[in-house]
């Protein structure tokens, strides 16, 4: 006779992992095939992918070379993986991260289309309690956040949005079906990577193209192109040294900052230097001299020739001049890259407005009014940014001990330590939290050394039949002064609007989030931290029950 009461499905787990973007598909395989661990993780979409499966919007490209834009943890892996471009597309990285999860079968332990709406520690059983939007709870002793930094959308609350007669996106929240441009004229609202990455795309597509920028930015070609047949051997047959190379800068790039100043060259040598880099593209430019993050008068010189470089490129002067008019350090906001952001300004379809001179003042049924004039408009683009790093962490409503909020104990903007715990929440890591380098870095770098962390600090205290392990208040307010110490000796605060400020967000604590003081002193920290017992940290046993 068939069981009546079939067995529940289990819903008590080792860990719980939040998200199964790059972290939470690594940190699942290294708890489970590692460590032999009950892991579930839970993922909000419906297929893996993290800030990936979300930002498909136009152009989205990686801005870390391909080679380097992957997991480095297994050769085998890595071997059987060949990108097509030197930076590669949204689409072409969702196929990398399916063949992750079929070569590791993880599907079976992720659950899709699963939002969790809270996490909350239970003091009296010293669990994580997780609530699923459809109202399950599943628990586990261990949760590992793997929700990305960038993957709460940041739509500007602009009067009148509501009554928009055409269909607005943002990109972080692009339609998987995606959007036809033909004959529309598209409103562009954003010019940070984001934004300048979608301009020439669109403005290919679209009738007519009006870039909304509120604040000038810098950009460097990003020189894509096929890779060669040549450099795909040549990768294929050196997963030791890309390995080695990635692990061996501060940025976690394969390019180390040249260890010259900006004065040690002549004014013509240093132009030399400058043109070589635009024309190789890509981030690599702010490589090329030492002091380009560390001191303003150096920072000026590549600042000036890359306002240059737009006046050279825009033909109409007065878009040139609007479009140079660039108010921060070159790089002291996250430098973008691009394929053809300037040049677009040269079309015919394409309408640059300044929203800084005459804000946006409200969404009409037609289109955008600012303080000038009003744009007709079909389609809105809102390539504003995300509420980074604390968004996606405050949006899970987690509760540490005696119910106390995250948010709350974040009040004054994140505290932590090594950006990893946060003392009152126990058990808890964030992978890549603010107060690592995370977003300062090539990500998948800074996600393997967080993962391979959390993972060897629990089988350290499951070898010694520990159960808990917290962070103390006096271990976070002495990592909170290294993080503001490291941004401080950088030029990156001066970019005041700058989301590594929190500044994006209207009341966002100004904090600056990010660990500056690079990938190699971050790795060290973290390594001399356990190699002494885990110092700031509590590591106890659960008091068997009697
Ligand atoms: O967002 P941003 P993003 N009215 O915050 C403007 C990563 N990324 O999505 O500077 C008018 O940088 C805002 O203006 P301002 C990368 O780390 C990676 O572009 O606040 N304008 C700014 O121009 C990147 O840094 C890749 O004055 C408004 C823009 O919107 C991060 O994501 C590709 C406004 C937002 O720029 C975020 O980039 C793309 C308003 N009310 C992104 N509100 C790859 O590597 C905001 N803005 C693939």
């Amino acid at each position: 006779m068939p069981d009546v009461n079939p067995a529940p499905e289990p819903r008590t787990f080792d860990a719980i992992i939040i998200g199964a973007g790059f972290s939470g598909l690594y940190q699942l395989l290294s708890l489970r095939d590692r460590l032999g661990m009950k892991v579930q993780v839970l993922e909000a979409g419906d297929g893996v992918g993290g800030t990936w499966y979300w930002n498909r919007y136009p152009g989205a490209r990686c801005d870390s070379e391909s080679h380097i834009y992957n997991y480095t943890f297994s050769k085998e892996l890595f071997e059987g993986w060949e990108w097509s471009e030197r930076y590669p597309e949204q689409p072409e990285i969702m196929r990398y991260m399916n063949y992750v999860a079929d070569h590791f079968d993880l599907r079976r332990d992720i659950r899709f289309g699963t939002r969790v709406v809270g996490a909350r520690y239970d003091d009296a059983a010293e669990r994580w309690s997780v609530t699923t939007e459809a109202g399950e709870t599943l628990t586990a002793q261990f949760l590992i956040t793997a929700v990305g930094c960038l993957s709460t959308a940041n739509v500007p609350d602009i009067p009148g949005l509501g009554d928009f007669a055409g269909q607005w996106y943002h990109s972080g929240e692009w339609p998987h079906e995606g959007v036809d441009f033909t004959g529309k004229r598209v409103g562009l609202v954003g010019t940070g990577s984001t934004g300048i990455q979608a301009t020439p795309v669109i403005a290919e597509a679209a009738a007519h193209l009006t870039v909304f920028q509120r604040t000038a930015n810098y950009s460097v070609p990003a020189q894509n192109a096929p890779l060669t047949p040549e450099f795909k051997q040549w990768v294929r047959q050196n997963h030791a040294e890309v390995r080695r190379a990635t692990r061996s800068t501060t940025n976690g790039q394969a390019f180390a900052i040249e260890d010259r100043s900006v004065f040690d060259v002549t004014p013509e040598e240093r132009l030399a230097i400058y043109e070589a880099a635009w024309a190789k593209g890509g981030l690599q430019f702010r490589a090329t001299f030492r002091d380009l993050l560390l001191d303003k008068a150096a920072n000026d010189t590549a600042a000036e020739f890359l306002k240059n470089k737009i006046r050279e490129i825009v033909k109409d002067p007065a878009t040139a001049d609007l479009l140079a008019d660039i108010d921060h350090p070159y790089a002291a906001k996250r430098p973008p890259i691009d394929s053809g952001y300037f040049a677009s300004f040269n079309r015919d379809n394409v309408t640059l407005v300044d929203v800084r001179a005459a804000p946006i003042e409200r969404i009409t049924p037609a289109g955008i009014r600012t303080g000038a004039a009003e744009y007709p408009l079909d389609i809105i683009v809102f390539a504003t940014g995300f509420d980074a790093l604390t968004g996606p962490l405050l949006k899970l409503n987690i509760q540490g001990r005696g119910g106390q909020p995250l948010a709350r104990a974040w009040e004054a903007g994140p505290r932590n330590y090594l950006g990893l715990q946060v003392a009152g929440f126990p058990n808890l890591f964030t992978i890549t939290g603010p107060g690592s380098p995370s977003v300062l870095t090539n990500m998948p770098v800074a996600i393997e050394q967080h993962v391979d962390w959390i993972t060897d600090c629990i089988a350290h205290m499951r070898a010694r039949g520990l159960t808990h392990i917290e962070t103390s208040e006096a271990a976070m307010d002495g990592w909170v002064a290294r993080v503001n110490a490291a941004a401080n000796a950088t030029l990156l605060p001066q970019a005041h609007h700058s989301w590594y400020l929190g500044a994006n967000v209207p009341g966002k604590p100004r904090v600056f989030m990010p660990y500056a003081g690079g990938m190699i002193r971050y790795r060290a920290i973290c390594e001399e931290v356990a190699a002494k017992g885990y110092e700031g940290f509590t590591l106890r046993s659960l008091a068997p029950a009697v």
